[in-house]
């Protein structure tokens, strides 16, 4: 099946035995009745399980080329699991510009039950190898990375992990798996906020987990059910009603995308745009290689780095919101500075150019020509 029907169909045969209705049911339920104990109908409890769930984890596993996936209540509930694979003394090689909640939950929390994290630059990939030692369980690659939009090769940093027997996770929420799809690349596990592309409309907070090895979804499937991070049945749904479109909404993301960083990229009174689709961008042909297209997320900074100036930009933008979050279907305007990545201290975010003057740009899929019209008259001439 191409990805295009997947995003529709996949996982999604017989879905309502009952009456054949076409998208699954929301089983809002907590419990399922037993005939004796243990004489239920494959659900028992939906914190272990639930059939609307049930069909959305199917569906997650099929747009990743997965055997089986699992959903969270958050990016974040999905990514915590993943940490709980490992035990004090294990040691994380992972990227240092990622999503500031990511490193928030690896610093402030794993970091005191004594798990080591390297956060290094990938964008040599080779670099990894450098840090990996006997203690090292896991490399934790994000890519296109979130705010800096830099490439990390998927295929170089598996081979890394393999040699070395260490689990590869891709949080891979910025390209969906429209454009990159970790797992065939060699990835073990490959990690979603669906709060964003997946579900796409901004109205549901959710996230994902899908591999292949039945093992390790045995280990993960239960971290999920003794965590219990899990989300509920209407999420669900909204996820799988979200997913339905995500082939046509990405394919505007991009084009829309495209348009925007071009339109940037040609703007006096910016100094720098960050965007794989660009030739100039350091890693542009590991993005051509591993992805099918750039995608919709942004950043850049104005002339002379202003801060006063950034904060006037997204104060005054209309069409794009000033808000958290990215990949929904309207364009989102972001200051990660002081919002997504707050978290990170300012000389660990600056290392990484996410200086106070940088804007995040989700763009969204309405008409390119009113995006680019609402940019000019914030920026100005
Ligand atoms: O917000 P949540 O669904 O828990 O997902 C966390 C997360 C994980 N990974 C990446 C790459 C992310 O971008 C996020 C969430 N990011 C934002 C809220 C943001 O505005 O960047």
């Amino acid at each position: 099946m191409k990805f295009n029907t997947k995003t529709i169909h996949g996982g999604q045969h017989n879905v309502d035995p009952a009456y054949g209705s076409v998208m699954p049911p929301i089983y809002q339920t907590s419990t399922y009745s037993q005939s004796t104990p243990g004489g239920h109908k494959g659900f028992e409890y939906s914190r272990s399980g639930n059939p609307t769930r049930a069909a959305l984890e199917r569906a997650f596993a099929s747009l990743e080329n997965g055997e089986f996936g699992l959903a969270f209540g958050s990016g974040l509930a999905a990514i915590d699991a993943v940490v709980k694979l490992l035990k004090p003394g294990d040691e994380v090689v992972s990227t240092n510009d990622l999503y500031g909640g990511s490193y928030r939950l690896f610093t402030q929390i794993y970091e005191d039950f004594g798990i080591k994290f390297h956060f290094i630059g990938m964008e040599n990939a080779f670099r990894i190898e450098d840090f990996v030692n006997e203690k090292t369980k896991l490399i934790w690659v994000e890519t296109p990375t979130n705010p800096m939009m830099n490439i990390i090769d998927i295929k170089a940093a598996a081979a890394i992990a393999k040699k070395h027997n260490v689990l590869l996770a891709v949080d891979n929420t910025f390209a969906t798996p429209y454009l990159q799809r970790p797992l065939d690349l060699g990835a073990d596990i490959v990690m979603h906020s669906a709060t964003k592309y997946l579900g796409g409309h901004s109205d549901v907070v959710m996230g994902a987990l899908v591999v292949r090895d039945k093992e390790l979804a045995d280990r993960l499937y239960f971290i999920q059910n003794a965590s219990g991070a899990v989300c509920g049945p209407q999420d669900s749904f909204l996820m799988l009603r979200g997913i339905k479109t995500l082939h046509v909404r990405m394919q505007r993301h991009c084009e829309n995308g495209k348009r925007v960083a071009e339109y940037l990229q040609n703007h006096l009174k910016i100094e720098k745009v960050y965007w794989p689709g660009f030739e100039t961008h350091p890693n542009h042909e590991i993005a051509k290689a591993q992805m099918d297209d750039f995608g919709g997320m942004i950043s850049f900074v104005t002339k002379g780095n202003d801060y006063d100036e950034a904060i006037r930009i997204v104060e005054k933008l209309k069409i794009f919101t000033l808000a958290e979050s990215l990949g929904g279907v309207e364009s989102l305007s972001g200051h990660p500075a002081s919002m997504t990545h707050a978290s990170i201290p300012r000389e660990e975010r600056e290392k990484t150019g996410v200086v106070d003057a940088l804007i995040r740009l989700s763009v969204g899929i309405e008409d390119a020509d009113d995006l680019i019209a609402d940019l000019e008259q914030a920026i100005g001439g």
